[in-house]
């Protein structure tokens, strides 16, 4: 079949071997058993249903093949792939909203959850014109809610607050452009209503909007965000923690974390702490209370916390199907229907906590904010009381690997520039002098269709080409489990990088973060670009972004805000191939209005080539 690859990653493996998981059936099967290739027309992006004259199948250049209503391919194209971008940002929005609802209870001193970075909140107030000086922490803090909370419904046509961060011509290019977002939920709305049927039917005016919906993603919710996360439970710095399926343990009471917002993560984990939890799990003959992450949610307590990640998106499955997890926590997004059905061959619950995310089959214990630790404790005792009713399981003990994570951008600054003067300069001095020849970010998700090696491939011949990685998302949890995130990494690069990793004490692989944490690479780049030396907006840096294995909707928003940042992406497929205009816009036309574009390469190696390519070009643009 089309795209179905065979299992590299050697834990998944383990798991798949072993009798306990005879039963259990996975994505790997589920792609084997469809047996012909994905649909045709959804993936050249030229099937529309966006009303009841259809659904339309069109075939460019085919009899002048047309929908009822006389779209061509192009329009429908770029309809969806608009749609698809309000999908994604919609996703981080309603992430981002629930953050900021859940710090406005923090400043009122109502929840579980402080004020723990002043510094940051200062900042972020100023952005919002808020007085900080000679002010209660919880005041400012409560403006600073309210007012974010703000942005999200905001219907004056004035520019989202934290636009102000991007650079000043990159500000001046989305004003004359007219993509300069004005409310968060807005732009997302205004892209359902112009690609309803009968509407925008001009490729290039659609992606204006998608631009304008993305950004309100990347510099709007996403970067709120993660901001006021970091405000409340402590800006991420560099720890040493473990990945990958050996970090369940045989002795404790494994609990899985998967999904999104990081406020039930965190209450889990102060939760898990109690001593009247600790001694629940006692009573039923456990040692303790072990909690993992899966996926994003994973990512944001591993930063934080240094709370081991199982697995990212495709180890799902298999991290039940060890039969050594007595529950696995959800709330939001990339959690597969398909865990409840694998949960049934084990005692394992599936506890969904978001009212807006229910399965069949799954148990559901709403999470309320205002009661945080009441539900955190009642998911808590839900969980330990099934250890009693843990079978035969198995943990591949020996596929564990050790990490350091917790870049945010405030570390790296500080990590590169010292305590005293923190600062982007050496990073720029280095790529100015060629020892970094550019940065690279690796981002979003893994993906059934592709080998789970494929992050590694990509990343191992950046690395030797002296190209320093960012990375994010799933695609940081498979780094990691690779390896490349630990300083002895340095090894696997060219020796003009290894020498700045090894001096500084940094691994080459920098992981910043789950997936709304993008927002920081925003961030990152635009200051590299206020040091000097290279060029003045992120469209001149030797910068470049990929999310090879994506899946979600969320990835196509997130490279649609890097692109209209400035900055080039590269992705493995996009649902555009049947649009021969609209394909051209995205992968060529771009560049002209916004300094970067869409490129697509299917093969590990070949997205790496171009990554190098397009550095190297503008290396030489930049004369350095
Ligand atoms: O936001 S990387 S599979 S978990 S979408 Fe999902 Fe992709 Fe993972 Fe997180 Ni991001
Ligand atoms: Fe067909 Fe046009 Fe309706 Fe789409 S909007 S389903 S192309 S008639």
């Amino acid at each position: 079949c089309e795209g179905c690859t065979d299992i590299t990653c050697v834990s998944t493996q383990q798991v798949l071997s072993q009798d306990v998981a005879k039963n259990v059936k996975t994505a790997y099967d589920r792609v084997k058993a469809r047996g012909m290739s994905a649909c045709l027309f959804g993936s050249s992006g030229t099937c529309c249903r966006n009303c009841n004259m259809g659904p339309c199948q069109i075939i460019d250049g085919v009899d002048d093949m047309l929908g009822i209503c006389g779209a061509t391919a192009d329009t429908v194209a770029a309809r969806n792939f608009a749609r698809t971008v309000a999908a994604g940002s919609a996703a981080h929005t309603d992430h981002a909203r629930e953050m900021v609802k859940g710090f406005i209870e923090a400043a009122k001193g109502e929840g579980l959850h402080q004020i723990k970075d002043v510094d940051k909140l200062k900042k972020l107030a100023a952005d919002f014109g808020i007085v900080t000086e000679e002010r209660e922490v919880k005041d400012i803090a409560l403006e600073l809610g309210e007012k974010a909370l703000a942005e999200f419904g905001k219907q004056d046509d004035a520019p989202l607050s934290m636009l102000k961060r991007a650079t000043p011509k990159r500000q001046a290019l989305w004003q004359k452009l007219g993509i300069a977002p004005r409310g968060i939920d807005r732009e997302v709305v205004e892209m359902m209503h112009r690609t309803h049927m009968g509407v925008d039917q001009e490729y290039h005016n659609l992606m204006l909007q998608a631009s304008r919906t993305a950004l309100s993603d990347g510099w709007g919710a996403s970067m709120l965000s993660t901001e006021l996360t970091d405000i409340m439970f402590g800006t991420p710095v560099p720890r040493r923690a473990i990945v990958d399926l050996g970090v369940l343990k045989l002795d404790q009471v494994n609990i899985t974390v998967h999904g999104h917002e990081p406020l039930l993560a965190e209450a889990l984990c102060i939760a898990a702490q109690d001593p009247e939890m600790l001694e629940l799990a006692k009573k039923q003959g456990a040692k303790g209370i072990n909690l993992a992450g899966v996926c994003c949610t994973g990512n944001e307590i591993l930063m934080r916390r240094g709370i081991p990640v199982a697995g990212g998106f495709v180890q799902q499955e298999i991290v039940l199907a060890t039969g050594a997890v007595e529950a696995m926590v959800v709330d939001v997004q990339c959690v597969m229907q398909s865990v409840a059905e694998v949960a049934k061959n084990f005692h394992t619950d599936i506890i969904t906590t978001n009212y807006r995310a229910k399965m069949p089959g799954g148990i559901h214990i709403q999470f309320e904010e205002h009661e945080a630790l009441n539900s955190a404790k009642q998911i808590l005792t839900h969980a330990i009381k099934n250890f009693k009713k843990r079978g035969k399981c198995f943990i591949p003990k020996e596929t564990k690997m050790d990490v350091v994570v917790g870049f945010s951008h405030e570390t790296i600054n500080t990590m590169l520039g010292g305590r005293f003067r923190a600062s982007y300069r050496p990073l720029n001095d280095n790529i100015i002098n060629g020892r970094i020849r550019g940065v690279a970010a690796i981002v979003g998700c893994d993906n059934f269709k592709l080998a789970d090696d494929t992050h590694e491939t990509i990343v191992r011949e950046l690395l030797k080409n002296n190209i320093l990685v960012l990375a994010t998302g799933c695609a940081a949890t498979s780094l990691g489990k690779a390896g490349l995130l630990n300083p002895e990494a340095a090894r696997f690069c060219g020796d003009s990088l290894r020498e700045v990793c090894e001096t500084v004490g940094m691994p080459p692989v920098l992981h910043m973060g789950s997936c709304v944490d993008n927002s920081r690479i925003l961030i990152a780049a635009t200051e590299m670009v206020r040091q000097g030396g290279l060029g003045d907006d992120i469209s001149d840096l030797p910068a470049i972004g990929t999310a090879p294995l994506w899946m979600s909707e969320k990835a196509v928003a997130i490279g649609q805000y890097f692109v209209a940042s400035g900055a080039q992406v590269v992705f493995q497929n996009l649902p555009i191939s049947g649009a021969k205009n609209f394909n051209k816009y995205l992968t060529e036309g771009l560049m002209g209005e916004v300094g970067a574009h869409w490129n697509i390469a299917s093969e590990p190696l070949e997205i790496a080539r171009i990554m190098i390519e397009k550095i190297e070009a503008k290396r030489d643009a930049l004369g350095i």
